[in-house]
């Protein structure tokens, strides 16, 4: 593996998240592994989990790391070739590229949908503008159309935490204030098709993801019955897909609550965070104890320390 873009590049699903789960017993077993590179992250987009567990997993294998904002402190990068760069954009990404490869033995990236033109944001022209003229692997930390780390993390978790050979997952949406990318929605339903779940999608008429993402999951518009003896529920917002990053009108019946919860099978509740309490989900159910999205989070950085781990090996 060359590049982590997607879930797709995963190339054995039951042989990373074990291999993960041997990391997360002894973090430090490769420490060296890592030694005299380094990997540049770079964001384009704010961040608090994806940075500092990705930042650790650098470190626990001896890594250098560099960290780049580029909210308001890189020049604002041009992508389109042959563009007169006379506007707001200072540097083509040919260069930009090609410059952090010289610096740089891995490049991390996180660059989120616009949520303005949905052919533009599905064409993924940062992530690819990076892979195209960089000359070192480049990882996706959440990118227009995926959120892959997070998937792989979903994937240990939940191995971790299931009690039958294939637990019921439900992937449920939930309002929010915002337009949010579909990002963590897709990559989560790629993986879920990787793994030996029992897979349900529920969200209210006209937030339909990708078909050529979701493919033949069963979609249950009806909430309750979708919950009913899940083992899993994995609650997120995403903005519409076909009205390209319309947000719902502000409606709280799709709030994950204790009384849904209640259907069932003492279901434990996922979040990739950050989320808004009291919106998204009530304050019951993220704090009771089948609230796993601190373990979640705490999985990230294994999911990230393997990743690297291939790129590494492959240098
Ligand atoms: C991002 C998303 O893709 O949904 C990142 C999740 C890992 N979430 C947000 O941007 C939330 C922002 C907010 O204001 O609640």
């Amino acid at each position: 593996m060359k590049n982590y873009f997607s879930v797709q590049d995963i190339d054995s699903l039951p042989d990373w998240i074990k291999e993960a789960i041997e990391i997360k017993k002894n973090p430090l077993a490769n420490k060296t592994l890592g030694a005299n590179k380094t990997i540049g992250l770079l964001f384009f987009n704010p961040s608090l989990r994806t940075r500092l567990s990705t930042h650790k997993a650098a470190l626990n294998l001896g890594m250098h790391v560099i960290v780049m904002n580029f909210t308001g402190e890189g020049w604002s990068l041009e992508y389109e070739d042959g563009t007169v760069m006379d506007q707001g954009n200072s540097e083509h990404i040919k260069e930009a590229a090609q410059v952090m490869s010289q610096y740089c033995d891995v490049l991390a990236i996180r660059a989120f949908a616009k949520l303005e033109n949905k052919e533009e944001d599905y064409k993924e022209t940062v992530l690819n503008g990076f892979i195209k003229y960089a000359s070192i692997p480049v990882i996706n930390m959440e990118s227009a159309t995926g959120h892959p780390l997070q998937a792989f993390t979903d994937a240990i978790t939940i191995t971790e935490y299931k009690k039958t050979d294939k637990p019921k997952v439900v992937l449920s949406w939930a309002p929010h204030p915002k337009a949010l990318p579909q990002a963590v929605a897709n990559s989560f339903v790629e993986i879920m098709q990787k793994m030996n779940v029992d897979f349900v999608i529920t969200h209210p008429k006209g937030f339909e993801l990708a078909s050529q993402i979701t493919k033949q999951i069963p979609i249950e518009y009806n909430q309750e019955n979708a919950l009913k003896d899940a083992d899993f529920v994995y609650v997120k917002n995403w903005s519409s897909y076909t009205n390209y990053g319309e947000v719902a009108p502000s409606d709280s019946s799709w709030m994950m609550t204790n009384q849904k919860m209640q259907l069932t099978n003492k279901g434990k509740f996922m979040h990739c965070l950050p989320v808004r309490r009291n919106v998204v989900v009530e304050d019951a159910v993220i704090d009771s104890e089948n609230s796993i999205v601190i373990e979640q989070a705490n999985n990230r950085t294994f999911a990230a320390q393997l990743v690297l781990k291939k790129i590494l090996e492959k240098l």
